[in-house]
Protein backbone atom coordinates (compact mmCIF):
# COMPACT_ATOMS: atom_id res chain seq x y z
CA UNK A 1 0.00 0.00 0.00
CA UNK A 2 1.50 3.41 -0.59
CA UNK A 3 2.47 4.83 2.46
CA UNK A 4 1.57 9.11 2.62
CA UNK A 5 3.82 11.32 5.19
CA UNK A 6 2.95 14.98 5.30
CA UNK A 7 3.90 17.93 8.26
CA UNK A 8 2.70 21.01 9.79
CA UNK A 9 5.32 23.39 11.45
CA UNK A 10 4.23 25.13 14.76
CA UNK A 11 5.66 27.94 14.05
CA UNK A 12 1.95 29.91 14.22
CA UNK A 13 -1.53 29.71 14.07
CA UNK A 14 -2.24 27.77 11.25
CA UNK A 15 -3.56 29.37 7.92
CA UNK A 16 -6.06 29.21 4.62
CA UNK A 17 -3.07 28.32 3.00
CA UNK A 18 -1.79 25.76 5.26
CA UNK A 19 -5.12 23.80 4.75
CA UNK A 20 -5.64 24.67 0.85
CA UNK A 21 -2.36 23.65 0.03
CA UNK A 22 -1.97 20.25 2.15
CA UNK A 23 -4.38 19.57 5.30
CA UNK A 24 -7.59 19.22 3.21
CA UNK A 25 -6.04 16.76 0.86
CA UNK A 26 -4.65 14.70 3.84
CA UNK A 27 -8.26 14.36 5.33
CA UNK A 28 -10.54 13.94 2.15
CA UNK A 29 -8.30 12.10 -0.19
CA UNK A 30 -4.77 10.17 1.40
CA UNK A 31 -6.08 8.46 4.67
CA UNK A 32 -8.76 7.31 2.70
CA UNK A 33 -6.41 5.89 -0.15
CA UNK A 34 -3.42 5.19 1.54
CA UNK A 35 -1.09 4.38 4.64
CA UNK A 36 -0.98 7.89 6.56
CA UNK A 37 0.90 9.47 8.90
CA UNK A 38 0.60 13.10 9.85
CA UNK A 39 2.81 14.84 12.15
CA UNK A 40 3.35 18.01 14.28
CA UNK A 41 6.93 19.16 13.52
CA UNK A 42 7.88 21.11 16.69
CA UNK A 43 11.77 20.29 16.16
CA UNK A 44 11.28 22.61 13.15
CA UNK A 45 9.42 25.17 15.14
CA UNK A 46 13.17 25.82 17.03
CA UNK A 47 14.69 26.85 14.07
CA UNK A 48 13.80 30.59 13.99
CA UNK A 49 13.58 32.78 17.22
CA UNK A 50 11.11 31.16 19.57
CA UNK A 51 8.92 31.16 22.53
CA UNK A 52 9.04 27.73 24.39
CA UNK A 53 5.18 28.77 25.59
CA UNK A 54 4.18 29.25 22.58
CA UNK A 55 6.00 26.51 20.46
CA UNK A 56 3.89 24.29 22.99
CA UNK A 57 0.76 26.17 22.97
CA UNK A 58 0.75 26.43 18.75
CA UNK A 59 1.78 22.45 18.90
CA UNK A 60 -1.13 21.16 20.56
CA UNK A 61 -3.02 23.25 18.58
CA UNK A 62 -1.64 22.04 15.52
CA UNK A 63 -2.79 18.20 16.64
CA UNK A 64 -6.10 19.23 17.31
CA UNK A 65 -6.83 21.31 14.18
CA UNK A 66 -5.21 18.37 12.47
CA UNK A 67 -8.04 16.86 13.69
CA UNK A 68 -10.52 19.29 13.51
CA UNK A 69 -9.92 18.76 10.10
CA UNK A 70 -11.34 15.62 9.82
CA UNK A 71 -8.32 13.55 10.00
CA UNK A 72 -9.58 10.02 11.95
CA UNK A 73 -6.69 8.49 13.97
CA UNK A 74 -8.43 5.28 13.62
CA UNK A 75 -7.59 5.50 10.45
CA UNK A 76 -4.15 7.15 10.07
CA UNK A 77 -1.51 7.98 12.44
CA UNK A 78 -1.13 11.43 13.93
CA UNK A 79 1.80 12.32 16.05
CA UNK A 80 4.35 15.05 17.34
CA UNK A 81 7.74 14.76 15.65
CA UNK A 82 9.88 15.28 19.11
CA UNK A 83 8.34 12.34 20.38
CA UNK A 84 9.85 9.60 17.99
CA UNK A 85 13.29 9.80 18.12
CA UNK A 86 14.13 8.27 15.16
CA UNK A 87 13.61 11.56 13.71
CA UNK A 88 16.71 13.73 15.00
CA UNK A 89 18.74 10.18 15.03
CA UNK A 90 18.21 9.93 11.35
CA UNK A 91 18.74 13.82 10.55
CA UNK A 92 22.53 13.84 11.70
CA UNK A 93 23.08 10.40 9.16
CA UNK A 94 21.30 12.00 6.47
CA UNK A 95 23.75 15.55 7.19
CA UNK A 96 26.76 13.06 6.18
CA UNK A 97 25.20 12.50 3.26
CA UNK A 98 24.02 16.11 2.46
CA UNK A 99 26.52 18.60 1.20
CA UNK A 100 26.56 22.29 2.70
CA UNK A 101 25.97 23.55 -1.07
CA UNK A 102 22.72 22.06 -1.28
CA UNK A 103 21.76 23.51 2.22
CA UNK A 104 22.40 27.15 0.92
CA UNK A 105 20.66 26.92 -2.33
CA UNK A 106 17.22 26.06 -0.56
CA UNK A 107 15.02 29.60 -1.05
CA UNK A 108 13.23 28.87 2.11
CA UNK A 109 16.44 28.98 3.98
CA UNK A 110 17.87 32.19 2.33
CA UNK A 111 14.92 34.18 2.23
CA UNK A 112 14.18 33.36 6.44
CA UNK A 113 18.23 33.73 6.82
CA UNK A 114 17.33 37.31 5.02
CA UNK A 115 14.15 38.08 7.26
CA UNK A 116 16.06 37.25 10.58
CA UNK A 117 19.55 39.25 9.44
CA UNK A 118 16.59 42.12 9.03
CA UNK A 119 15.52 41.78 12.09
CA UNK A 120 18.90 42.22 13.44
CA UNK A 121 18.79 38.67 14.65
CA UNK A 122 21.80 35.86 14.26
CA UNK A 123 20.58 33.11 11.81
CA UNK A 124 20.17 29.66 13.72
CA UNK A 125 22.28 26.76 12.61
CA UNK A 126 19.67 24.63 12.62
CA UNK A 127 17.76 26.79 9.61
CA UNK A 128 20.35 25.75 7.28
CA UNK A 129 19.96 22.16 8.30
CA UNK A 130 16.00 22.21 8.13
CA UNK A 131 15.55 20.20 4.96
CA UNK A 132 17.72 17.51 6.08
CA UNK A 133 15.47 17.09 8.88
CA UNK A 134 12.58 16.85 6.70
CA UNK A 135 14.37 14.22 5.16
CA UNK A 136 14.90 12.68 7.88
CA UNK A 137 10.93 12.92 8.71
CA UNK A 138 9.76 11.64 4.87
CA UNK A 139 12.57 8.68 4.62
CA UNK A 140 12.43 7.22 8.42
CA UNK A 141 8.63 6.30 7.92
CA UNK A 142 9.58 5.11 4.18
CA UNK A 143 7.20 7.05 2.27
CA UNK A 144 5.98 6.98 -0.98
CA UNK A 145 4.42 10.02 -1.63
CA UNK A 146 4.64 13.81 0.05
CA UNK A 147 1.55 15.51 -0.06
CA UNK A 148 2.20 19.49 0.32
CA UNK A 149 1.67 23.06 -0.93
CA UNK A 150 4.05 24.51 -3.66
CA UNK A 151 6.49 26.11 -1.56
CA UNK A 152 7.77 22.63 -0.04
CA UNK A 153 8.70 21.26 -3.29
CA UNK A 154 12.77 21.96 -3.64
CA UNK A 155 13.21 20.46 0.35
CA UNK A 156 10.80 17.02 -1.03
CA UNK A 157 13.03 17.40 -4.40
CA UNK A 158 16.24 17.23 -2.10
CA UNK A 159 14.91 14.62 0.21
CA UNK A 160 14.69 12.56 -2.85
CA UNK A 161 18.37 13.18 -3.82
CA UNK A 162 19.81 12.71 -0.37
CA UNK A 163 18.02 9.31 -0.53
CA UNK A 164 19.33 7.98 -3.38
CA UNK A 165 22.73 9.01 -2.96
CA UNK A 166 22.64 7.21 0.23
CA UNK A 167 21.27 4.38 -1.15
CA UNK A 168 23.60 4.34 -4.04
CA UNK A 169 26.82 4.52 -1.43
CA UNK A 170 25.49 2.95 1.20
CA UNK A 171 23.17 -0.10 -0.19
CA UNK A 172 19.49 -0.18 -0.61
CA UNK A 173 17.86 1.41 2.37
CA UNK A 174 15.42 4.19 1.10
CA UNK A 175 12.29 4.75 -0.71
CA UNK A 176 12.79 7.24 -2.78
CA UNK A 177 9.63 9.80 -2.30
CA UNK A 178 7.98 12.20 -4.66
CA UNK A 179 5.44 15.19 -3.83
CA UNK A 180 2.04 15.26 -4.63
CA UNK A 181 0.42 19.15 -4.95
CA UNK A 182 -3.05 20.07 -5.40
CA UNK A 183 -4.30 21.32 -8.87
CA UNK A 184 -5.46 24.69 -7.54
CA UNK A 185 -4.17 27.14 -4.60
CA UNK A 186 -0.91 24.49 -4.00
CA UNK A 187 0.33 29.04 -3.48
CA UNK A 188 -1.89 30.92 -1.45
CA UNK A 189 -0.69 34.04 -1.43
CA UNK A 190 -0.70 37.07 1.56
CA UNK A 191 -4.03 39.01 0.59
CA UNK A 192 -2.34 42.20 1.19
CA UNK A 193 1.00 40.96 -1.14
CA UNK A 194 -0.26 39.02 -3.29
CA UNK A 195 3.30 38.51 -4.66
CA UNK A 196 4.64 36.70 -1.29
CA UNK A 197 3.10 33.35 0.28
CA UNK A 198 0.30 33.62 2.35
CA UNK A 199 3.06 32.41 5.96
CA UNK A 200 1.96 31.80 9.04
CA UNK A 201 5.23 32.96 10.83
CA UNK A 202 4.42 36.63 8.57
CA UNK A 203 4.13 39.78 10.35
CA UNK A 204 0.94 40.84 8.16
CA UNK A 205 -1.37 40.21 9.68
CA UNK A 206 -4.69 41.33 7.82
CA UNK A 207 -3.10 39.65 4.66
CA UNK A 208 -3.36 36.31 6.48
CA UNK A 209 -6.56 34.00 6.95
CA UNK A 210 -5.95 32.02 10.28
CA UNK A 211 -8.38 28.72 10.10
CA UNK A 212 -9.48 30.24 13.30
CA UNK A 213 -10.37 33.53 12.10
CA UNK A 214 -14.53 34.18 13.35
CA UNK A 215 -16.29 34.55 10.02
CA UNK A 216 -16.82 38.25 10.25
CA UNK A 217 -12.72 38.61 10.74
CA UNK A 218 -12.79 36.59 7.10
CA UNK A 219 -14.90 38.92 5.52
CA UNK A 220 -13.26 41.52 6.47
CA UNK A 221 -9.66 40.47 5.48
CA UNK A 222 -10.75 39.11 2.18
CA UNK A 223 -13.02 42.03 1.48
CA UNK A 224 -9.84 44.28 2.32
CA UNK A 225 -7.58 42.43 0.08
CA UNK A 226 -5.53 44.18 -2.55
CA UNK A 227 -6.81 43.84 -5.78
CA UNK A 228 -4.84 44.72 -9.38
CA UNK A 229 -5.13 48.08 -11.22
CA UNK A 230 -7.59 47.50 -14.21
CA UNK A 231 -11.59 46.39 -14.18
CA UNK A 232 -11.53 43.17 -15.99
CA UNK A 233 -11.22 40.04 -13.43
CA UNK A 234 -9.27 37.78 -15.33
CA UNK A 235 -6.58 34.86 -14.45
CA UNK A 236 -3.41 35.93 -15.06
CA UNK A 237 -0.58 35.57 -12.44
CA UNK A 238 1.70 37.92 -13.69
CA UNK A 239 -0.51 40.73 -14.23
CA UNK A 240 -3.57 40.42 -11.96
CA UNK A 241 -1.65 38.70 -9.00
CA UNK A 242 -4.64 39.99 -6.39
CA UNK A 243 -7.06 38.93 -8.59
CA UNK A 244 -6.04 35.17 -9.34
CA UNK A 245 -5.24 34.54 -5.59
CA UNK A 246 -8.65 35.19 -4.85
CA UNK A 247 -10.22 33.09 -8.11
CA UNK A 248 -7.81 30.33 -6.74
CA UNK A 249 -9.17 30.64 -3.18
CA UNK A 250 -12.65 30.66 -4.43
CA UNK A 251 -11.76 27.44 -7.17
CA UNK A 252 -10.25 25.45 -4.33
CA UNK A 253 -13.35 25.97 -1.54
CA UNK A 254 -16.32 25.69 -4.49
CA UNK A 255 -13.99 22.71 -6.58
CA UNK A 256 -14.77 25.11 -9.79
CA UNK A 257 -11.48 25.85 -12.11
CA UNK A 258 -10.47 29.67 -11.65
CA UNK A 259 -9.94 30.60 -15.02
CA UNK A 260 -13.69 29.45 -15.95
CA UNK A 261 -14.74 31.12 -13.21
CA UNK A 262 -12.84 34.22 -13.90
CA UNK A 263 -15.12 34.31 -16.75
CA UNK A 264 -18.35 35.02 -14.35
CA UNK A 265 -17.16 38.11 -13.01
CA UNK A 266 -17.24 41.41 -13.77
CA UNK A 267 -16.34 43.21 -11.00
CA UNK A 268 -13.75 42.75 -7.82
CA UNK A 269 -16.23 43.28 -5.12
CA UNK A 270 -18.47 40.41 -6.29
CA UNK A 271 -15.48 38.34 -6.46
CA UNK A 272 -14.55 39.29 -3.01
CA UNK A 273 -17.66 38.57 -1.26
CA UNK A 274 -18.49 35.24 -2.75
CA UNK A 275 -14.97 34.00 -1.99
CA UNK A 276 -15.31 35.57 1.59
CA UNK A 277 -18.55 33.58 1.63
CA UNK A 278 -16.83 30.22 0.29
CA UNK A 279 -13.93 30.58 2.47
CA UNK A 280 -16.32 31.04 5.78
CA UNK A 281 -18.68 28.04 4.52
CA UNK A 282 -15.14 25.98 4.56
CA UNK A 283 -13.64 26.90 7.46
CA UNK A 284 -17.01 26.67 9.82
CA UNK A 285 -16.99 23.11 10.27
CA UNK A 286 -13.20 23.06 11.10
CA UNK A 287 -13.97 26.16 13.73
CA UNK A 288 -16.93 23.76 14.72
CA UNK A 289 -14.94 20.75 15.51
CA UNK A 290 -12.00 22.50 16.93
CA UNK A 291 -14.08 23.59 19.71
CA UNK A 292 -15.43 20.65 20.52
CA UNK A 293 -11.98 18.96 20.44
CA UNK A 294 -10.77 21.61 22.54
CA UNK A 295 -13.06 20.76 25.56
CA UNK A 296 -11.85 17.39 25.29
CA UNK A 297 -8.39 17.47 25.69
CA UNK A 298 -7.59 14.29 27.02
CA UNK A 299 -9.01 12.71 23.89
CA UNK A 300 -6.27 14.59 21.85
CA UNK A 301 -3.28 13.77 23.93
CA UNK A 302 -4.26 9.64 23.32
CA UNK A 303 -4.43 9.85 20.21
CA UNK A 304 -0.55 11.31 20.26
CA UNK A 305 0.42 8.92 22.18
CA UNK A 306 -1.04 6.08 20.48
CA UNK A 307 0.49 8.04 17.05
CA UNK A 308 4.48 8.22 19.21
CA UNK A 309 3.98 4.52 19.78
CA UNK A 310 2.27 3.73 16.24
CA UNK A 311 4.89 5.78 14.27
CA UNK A 312 8.20 4.45 16.20
CA UNK A 313 7.60 1.07 15.21
CA UNK A 314 7.39 2.16 11.64
CA UNK A 315 10.40 3.82 11.65
CA UNK A 316 12.55 2.32 13.96
CA UNK A 317 13.65 -0.36 11.70
CA UNK A 318 14.64 1.86 8.62
CA UNK A 319 16.78 3.97 10.74
CA UNK A 320 18.35 1.28 12.74
CA UNK A 321 19.20 -0.25 9.21
CA UNK A 322 20.54 2.77 7.74
CA UNK A 323 23.04 2.96 10.85
CA UNK A 324 23.97 -0.62 10.07
CA UNK A 325 24.60 0.56 6.11
CA UNK A 326 26.43 3.71 6.85
CA UNK A 327 29.01 1.93 9.10
CA UNK A 328 28.47 2.12 12.85
CA UNK A 329 28.44 -0.91 15.13
CA UNK A 330 25.20 -2.02 16.04
CA UNK A 331 25.01 -1.73 19.78
CA UNK A 332 26.21 -4.30 21.89
N1 LIG B 1 0.45 29.75 1.32
C1 LIG B 1 0.40 28.44 1.14
N2 LIG B 1 -0.28 27.92 0.10
C2 LIG B 1 -0.37 26.58 -0.08
N3 LIG B 1 0.20 25.68 0.76
C3 LIG B 1 0.89 26.15 1.81
N4 LIG B 1 1.55 25.55 2.81
C4 LIG B 1 2.09 26.49 3.63
N5 LIG B 1 1.76 27.71 3.20
C5 LIG B 1 1.03 27.55 2.06
C6 LIG B 1 1.66 24.10 2.96
O1 LIG B 1 1.18 23.77 4.26
C7 LIG B 1 1.90 22.63 4.73
C8 LIG B 1 2.41 22.88 6.10
O2 LIG B 1 3.32 23.97 6.03
P1 LIG B 1 4.47 24.06 7.10
O3 LIG B 1 3.84 24.05 8.45
O4 LIG B 1 5.47 23.00 6.83
O5 LIG B 1 5.13 25.43 6.90
P2 LIG B 1 5.70 26.17 5.65
O6 LIG B 1 5.62 25.36 4.40
O7 LIG B 1 7.06 26.70 5.98
O8 LIG B 1 4.68 27.33 5.49
P3 LIG B 1 4.16 28.45 6.44
O9 LIG B 1 2.80 28.08 6.92
O10 LIG B 1 4.30 29.68 5.68
O11 LIG B 1 5.08 28.51 7.73
P4 LIG B 1 6.24 29.54 8.03
O12 LIG B 1 5.67 30.93 7.91
O13 LIG B 1 6.71 29.22 9.41
O14 LIG B 1 7.31 29.28 7.01
C9 LIG B 1 3.02 22.37 3.73
O15 LIG B 1 2.65 21.30 2.90
C10 LIG B 1 3.10 23.65 2.95
O16 LIG B 1 3.55 23.42 1.63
Amino acid sequence: MTRVFSGIKPTGHLTLGNYLGAMRRWATVDQHRAEALFCVVDLHALTVDHDPARVRRVSRQAATLLLATGIDPGLCTVFVQSHVDEHARLSYLLECVATDGEMRRMVQYREKAARERDRGGSVRLSLLTYPVLMAADILAHRTDEVPVGDDQRQHVELARDIAARFNQRYGHTFVVPRATHPEVAARVMNLQEPSSKMGKSDDSGPGIVYLLDEPDVVRRKIGRAVTDSGQDVRHDREERPGVTNLLEILAACTGGDPEALAGTYSSYGALKKDTADAVVEVLRPVRDRHRELCADPSYVEGVLRDGAARARAVARPTVDAAYRAIGLLPPV
